[in-house]
């Protein structure tokens, strides 16, 4: 074996103390399919005290802090983060079996700046303010007062643990607000050294607590009578349970989802650039981002030339491996239950008509990977634009490449879809980029780019990609209410 692997226990982390409750599930090495951790499952009492623990630190020391000093606190919380760098790196790749040279890139810096930029955002937003002149000439002085919503529920998914966590988490708290946090079944651990670095850094007991467990336990804190929001990423069809189960007690609700983003390689793109940008868009994080790219159209007069280079970047680029290995970019999806999805995916593009034009299966290694959760980054040509392979979510390495005539038969084909999360294009025309990004129904549009992200900007979905914006101040509308007061000026 490659790694030395002492089994965790992963308790769950209840107003600043970690809860054991001996109902263990296990949590799972993708690279080689060994227990690496058991978490210990959270039922009703456990949320409830979860909950509990959340309300009563609204109003403790928490709720009395000056947003100054709250501010402060966020700080410390990412350079706590910091401070256990390797620890967040070791627990993430453990529980992901994602390259270190990924991990270490992307999710755990991201983890602390999560805090950081949320600090100063909250602190320096100014609130509106409105001068009404009414008709016996007194008027009247409104202005808007934030408060924090309350107890927060964050359900976060697995393919980029801390990242996604945190980017909840850390305006929620920036807001003043309290959170019970349920990350998935698949990858807890990042989600209980989060509650280490509280306790170390000083957050008031109940600001933070994490229950572990699969969906029942989300639905057990998304039907909580005493939980005020639900900020939640994942899947769509498991968004649409949750809306549904919160409207008995109708908590607002913001809700990250699905995609089946496009590529766009127009006939004047810089094609180095657009293959480079491409690669990463389909195959970074073996293909596990929400705002990855799983069809890419290309103009027919280059369509053959693109398809070409981006099985060599494929093939060159993309280097599979162990985890510690700095070479590796290329890891193995997060489970078994997710391979055999993707692979069903590879079997029906086969169904379909595609032609594999790189991978298509899974890779053997006759070594202990044989027990991991792999699959090959995969490239296809010649499926329809309504297949169900070009329409749903795979969520893995895999696109299909299609062609088009004309940018408005490109941008009827990139919008011909139930979601709205991303899209990404190349064009070295600048009139063109500026008509059609405006006409792509993506929440984040890429241009010439992928994945550049400015946490300061609104991010969110269109159609059934997301309700509501989260990221800058845009945030705020979720993670406060505002009351208006409006006085009258006397004469
Ligand atoms: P998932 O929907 O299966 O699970 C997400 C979380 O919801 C997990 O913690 C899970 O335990 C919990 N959950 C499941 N059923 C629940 C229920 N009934 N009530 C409450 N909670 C419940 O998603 P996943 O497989 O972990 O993640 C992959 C999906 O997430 C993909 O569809 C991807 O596109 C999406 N995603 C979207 C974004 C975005 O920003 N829009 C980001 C990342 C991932
Ligand atoms: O960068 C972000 O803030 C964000 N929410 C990314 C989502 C990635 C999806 O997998």
């Amino acid at each position: 074996m490659h790694k030395d692997i002492v089994v965790r226990q992963l308790p769950n982390f209840i107003n600043g103390d970690f809860v054991e409750t001996g109902d263990t599930f296990d949590v799972l090495y993708p690279v080689t399919g060994e227990v690496t951790a058991q978490a210990h499952r959270a039922g009703q009492a456990e949320v409830d005290a979860a909950v509990a623990a959340a309300r009563a630190a609204l109003t403790g020391p928490w709720g009395g802090l000056a947003q100054a000093e709250r501010s402060s606190m966020m700080r410390a919380i990412a350079d706590g983060i910091v401070k256990r760098f390797d620890d967040f790196l070791e627990a993430e790749v453990l529980d992901t079996g994602k390259p270190k040279a990924v991990a270490s890139h992307v999710d755990i810096p991201r983890g602390g700046a999560n805090f950081a930029t949320f600090a100063d955002i909250v602190k320096d937003h100014p609130t509106e303010a409105f001068r009404l002149d009414t008709p016996d000439g007194a008027g009247a002085l409104n202005y808007g007062v934030r408060r924090p919503r309350g107890v927060i529920g964050v359900i976060s998914p697995w393919n980029l643990p801390l990242l996604l966590m945190t980017w909840k988490v850390g305006p929620a708290l920036a807001c003043g607000n309290t959170v019970v946090v349920k990350p998935s079944e698949v990858t807890p651990s990042t989600a209980t050294l989060l509650g280490e670095v509280m306790n170390e850094v000083g957050v008031p007991a109940g600001v933070f607590n994490v229950v572990h467990g699969f969906g029942e336990t989300g639905a057990m804190i998304t039907s909580h009578p005493d939980v005020d929001g639900i900020t939640f990423t994942g899947e769509t069809g498991t968004g649409s349970i949750i809306l549904k189960a919160v409207a008995p007690t109708l908590k607002a609700s913001s809700m990250e989802m699905g995609g089946k983003n496009a590529g766009i390689v127009f006939e004047d793109a810089d094609l180095d650039l657009a293959v480079a940008e491409l690669g990463r868009s389909c195959f970074l994080n073996t293909g596990q981002v929400c705002l990855g790219t799983e069809r890419v159209y290309v103009h027919e007069s280059i369509f053959d030339t693109v398809a070409s280079r981006l099985v060599d970047y494929a093939k060159n680029e993309l280097r599979y491996g162990y985890p510690d290995d700095p070479s590796t970019n290329f890891g193995p999806v997060v489970s078994d239950e997710h391979r055999d999805k993707v692979l069903s995916y590879y079997k029906l593009a086969e169904q379909e008509g595609a032609t594999v034009l790189h991978g298509g299966g899974a890779p053997v290694f006759g070594d202990e990977r044989d027990g991991g959760s792999w699959v090959e980054p995969t490239i296809w040509t010649g499926l329809a634009h309504d297949s169900r392979v070009a329409t749903e979510e795979i969520f893995g390495p895999a696109v299909a490449l299609i062609p088009f005539r004309d940018e408005d038969e490109v941008v009827r084909l990139a919008n011909d879809t139930r979601y709205g999360l991303a899209a990404t294009f190349f064009s070295t025309d600048v009139s063109r980029v500026h008509r059609v990004a405006p006409r792509l129904e993506a929440g984040i549009v890429w241009v010439n780019s992928w994945f550049l992200r400015d946490l300061r900007t609104a991010f969110g979905g269109m159609k059934q990609s997301g309700i509501g914006r989260e990221g800058g101040v845009h945030g705020l509308e979720f993670y406060t209410e505002m009351t208006n007061v409006c006085v009258k000026i006397g004469t």
